[in-house]
């Protein structure tokens, strides 16, 4: 059965302008998706935090690492709240009948200046080969270097692919794929189909697509998109909320989503 690492972006599941709204109607809609395919793939998914991590890691300053005691009242918060998000997550998916396996990245994964260089990944292969799906997500983990870090969503997504040989990762998003630019500020921003890993820089404009993340949003997502496509995995990006999205994806089906691939395409923009 192949693997696929699927990402729930935090503006997929939460209301990035509310504080701590999941997107509960979303979530229900991605649980059935993954009900009707649990079957045929092995998944890993990975989630964001939107508006229950992202806030509280801001004010906090957590991305700039250790540096005074009263950030650390900001770490559990992040923690507490980003939990909170997860077990919102977790109890969905029962509901619709998906058995998911919360694993904490603070305990399997130690980072240095923010890249990952350990990990325990015992457990998540044994819960695969049970086929119950594992979940994790960005948090706070010790850093040997900056005494803790915020690690993304999008770094656990590509050390995940690679480290478990995916078949392909996609980002779950609420648009529908990457664009020429930001699709929410820019109204002459095209969809971008189909295009070689190679020729994706030349093709986005990042500019004025910074947002309030602390993880850096599209620039970083970017970069681990292309360190997965380096390595010979495609990357798909596609806005899981329309019904149905994920199994066209899944199947490479016609559909309005971004397909990033490891060998030379031709480069469609919608
Ligand atoms: O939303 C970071 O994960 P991301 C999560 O995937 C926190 O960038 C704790 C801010």
């Amino acid at each position: 059965m192949d693997l696929i690492v699927v990402k729930l972006g935090g503006s997929l599941i939460t209301k990035k302008r509310g504080l701590l709204e999941e997107k509960h109607d979303t979530i229900h809609s991605i649980a059935r998706e993954f009900r009707n395919m649990k079957d045929k793939f092995k998944f890993i998914l990975v989630h964001g935090g939107g508006s229950f991590g992202h806030p509280i890691a801001k004010k906090y300053n957590l991305n700039k690492g250790f540096k005074e005691y009263d950030q650390l009242i900001g770490v559990s918060k992040t923690r507490y709240y980003m939990s909170f998000l997860n077990q919102k997550i977790l109890k969905i998916f029962f509901e619709e009948g998906v058995s998911l396996i919360p694993i904490h990245a603070s305990s399997i994964f130690v980072t240095e200046d923010g890249k990952i260089t350990s990990s325990y990944l015992d457990s998540i292969k044994s819960f695969l080969s049970i086929n119950i799906i594992p979940i994790i997500f960005g948090d706070v983990v010790a850093d040997r270097v900056k005494g803790f870090s915020i690690l993304s969503g999008d770094q656990i997504v590509s050390y995940m692919a690679l480290n478990f040989k995916a078949r392909e990762a996609i980002f779950g998003t609420d648009v529908k794929g990457i664009y020429t630019s930001n699709p929410k500020t820019d109204a002459n921003a095209r969809l971008i189909r189909k295009i070689y890993y190679k020729n994706l820089p030349k093709e986005i404009s990042i500019r004025n697509n910074l947002g309030s993340d602390v993880t850096g949003e599209m620039e970083n997502k970017v970069k681990e998109i292309l360190y997965m496509a380096e390595r010979g995995i495609s990357v798909k990006i596609g806005n899981l909320s329309i019904p149905g999205m994920l199994h066209k994806i899944l199947y490479n089906l016609h559909g309005e989503y971004t397909i990033i691939t490891p060998y030379p395409t031709k480069t469609i923009i919608m």
